[in-house]
């Protein structure tokens, strides 16, 4: 297995909107973030991840991009990026851009020319179809924020695609053009210095060219089979890694929808000259009871089976990417582990030995490190997703489910969960802005907030910074393999890792009672690498407190 510096790495991934606002204006902004570089310095992360900062109306918070080479007038301008950028280099960190090619704003001069007229140099940029009649869109597709997937554009009375919402137009990659123009977008930005990109739903950007109705799933028929991992997007990847990737010396990752573990040695696999590593979403997207929405925790015993599967099958012929939540997720703790007061802090702390033990490049979503949690949403009003607002008008207000079924789901996976501000100290607004800020922040910042973290030894800010640590001093954390024990228990997570002669025994409880553990005998005296409580490491039958997580080595 060829040795890099991005699996040896740790991600941090930023939300920009909700990091930290320099400026009092509520919204977190680019100057914001280089305050805080000294904070992530301090954590010990190698990259950040940075959510789109580009020029954008903000339909979907910088997902609709309308000019790729133009900062956010919220966020800054190109001279605080060029700072930031900077001033995170001098530090030892690199930047990892968001990369948003399947689609643009319907803001982007591409589109609005686009849609002027059939015979528009740009007509061909994007996916245009005549309706069935004037009424009837092209097929039944579903758009992921709602409604159908396609926009009838009265200019030309014709109808374009869109995956997302209806401000997102995709682009067409089987034209030529649009992929010099990415290309070219993308190595300007390498120029500039930055180091890599994560590239937004990749998996999508080649369509079929026939586009039939497809099967019912939720509401409306399912573009998937038509649109995911389509006929040209291995082309296109091979294409663009070697007119831009090949070139820098930068690192790849893929948001790959519906990627399995075989398509995913094709995107990533050591020799495919496509992505360095994707993203895999089996283990946070099996649970949905309404399209994406449901109120349930997946059993352990399934999303062992999911993650273990991912971890033996791309053994030395792929990357994994490892990661419990993101903007689009709700928050770990609240999901994975477990919350409530009492057992917040433990969980929060076992989630991160079971997923920094595992093999792969582990990112962290801003926030994570402090343990934050789910907001206590009260009223719909309080959601500025565009996804959970159109669930809502969807499912309950217009659909088939009554608030009180559909509320919880909401409550339990809505992504603004995960875009409330960054909890930075105890004061007003937890110290995100000196404003009034886009979102509401989390009440729980009183308790649980970055200033107390970082002075407190045994926070869980503390434990991420070992992890950290821990994976700079042992490469069998980043290189061993790996192999799941105690595959039917609903209780505990234990698997060893293994490297040459050294051998690991991560073993994690998920539940909130104590549950007994019988250390296996090659383990029995070997020592304590890390561990979320005090216990006795030397003996063979433990008793395991709630939420308990530990690393033997010998
Ligand atoms: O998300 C891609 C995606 O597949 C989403 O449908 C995701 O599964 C969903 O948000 C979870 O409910 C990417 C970005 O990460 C997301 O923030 C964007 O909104 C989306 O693409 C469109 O660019
Ligand atoms: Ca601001």
């Amino acid at each position: 297995m060829k040795k890099t510096w991005w699996k040896e790495a740790v991600i941090y991934q930023i939300y920009p909107r909700s990091f930290m606002d320099s400026n009092g204006d509520g919204i977190g902004d680019l100057k914001g973030i280089t305050s805080r570089l000294d904070y992530l310095k301090y954590l010990g992360i190698d990259v950040i991840w940075l959510s789109p900062v580009y020029q954008s109306p903000n339909d979907d918070n910088g997902y609709d991009i309308s000019d790729y080479q133009a900062i956010m007038e919220e966020f800054g301008t190109m001279e605080d990026f060029d700072e930031m950028l900077a001033a995170a280099h001098e530090r030892g960190i690199r930047i990892v851009m968001d990369l948003v090619v399947n689609h643009t704003s319907d803001e982007h001069k591409w589109f609005m020319e686009s849609r002027k007229s059939k015979d528009n140099a740009y007509r061909d940029y994007y996916i245009w179809r005549e309706g069935k009649d004037e009424q009837t869109p092209p097929n039944n597709w579903g758009a992921c924020f709602g409604g159908s997937a396609w926009q009838y554009d009265e200019a030309t009375a014709m109808y374009y695609l869109h995956l997302f919402s209806k401000k997102q137009p995709d682009l067409n990659w089987d034209n030529p053009k649009v992929r010099a123009e990415v290309f070219d977008m993308m190595t300007w930005w390498c120029e500039k210095g930055i180091d890599g990109f994560r590239m937004d739903v990749i998996s999508l950007i080649s369509k079929t060219k026939e586009m039939p109705d497809g099967e019912i799933h939720g509401l409306y028929g399912d573009f998937g089979p038509y649109c995911t991992h389509g006929p040209n997007v291995h082309k296109y990847l091979q294409e663009m890694n070697e007119k831009v990737l090949s070139k820098y010396d930068i690192m790849t990752v893929g948001e790959t929808a519906g990627v399995t573990t075989e398509t995913a040695k094709q995107y990533a696999g050591e020799n495919a000259r496509e992505l360095n590593m994707v993203f895999q979403f089996e283990h946070v997207e099996g649970d949905g009871k309404y399209g994406k929405w449901t109120d349930e925790k997946l059993p352990l015993t399934t999303l062992k089976k999911t993650l273990s599967r991912w971890q033996t099958e791309l053994y030395g012929t792929a990357w994994n990417s490892l990661f419990w939540d993101n903007h689009d997720q709700p928050r770990a703790v609240s999901r994975f582990g477990d919350d409530r007061p009492q057992f917040r802090e433990a969980s929060a702390k076992m989630l991160a030995t079971c997923l920094h033990m595992l093999q792969g490049t582990p990112y962290i979503y801003q926030g994570e490190e402090l343990g934050m949690t789910n907001y206590p949403f009260q009223s719909p009003e309080d959601f500025r997703d565009i996804e959970s607002i159109n669930a809502y008008r969807e499912w309950c207000k217009e659909g088939p489910l009554s608030h009180d079924v559909f509320w919880p789901c909401l409550l339990y996976k809505s992504r603004d969960n995960a875009r409330t501000p960054v909890q930075w100290d105890d004061s007003a607004q937890a110290g995100f802005t000196t404003g009034t800020p886009w979102i509401a922040v989390n009440p729980n910042y009183k308790e649980i907030n970055a200033k107390a973290e970082t002075a407190d030894p045994d926070s869980v800010f503390h434990y991420y910074k070992k992890l950290i640590a821990l994976r700079k001093e042992n490469p069998i954390m980043v290189y061993g393999s790996y192999e799941l024990l105690l595959e039917e228990s609903e209780e505990l997570f234990v698997y060893t890792r293994t490297l040459e002669s050294e051998r690991l025994l991560v073993v994690c409880s998920f539940c909130d009672h104590e549950t007994t553990f019988a250390v296996p005998e090659e383990f029995a005296g070997a020592s304590c690498l890390i561990a979320n409580m005090g216990n006795e490491y030397g003996k063979t039958e433990m008793t395991l407190q709630p939420y308990e997580a530990f690393v033997l080595i010998r």
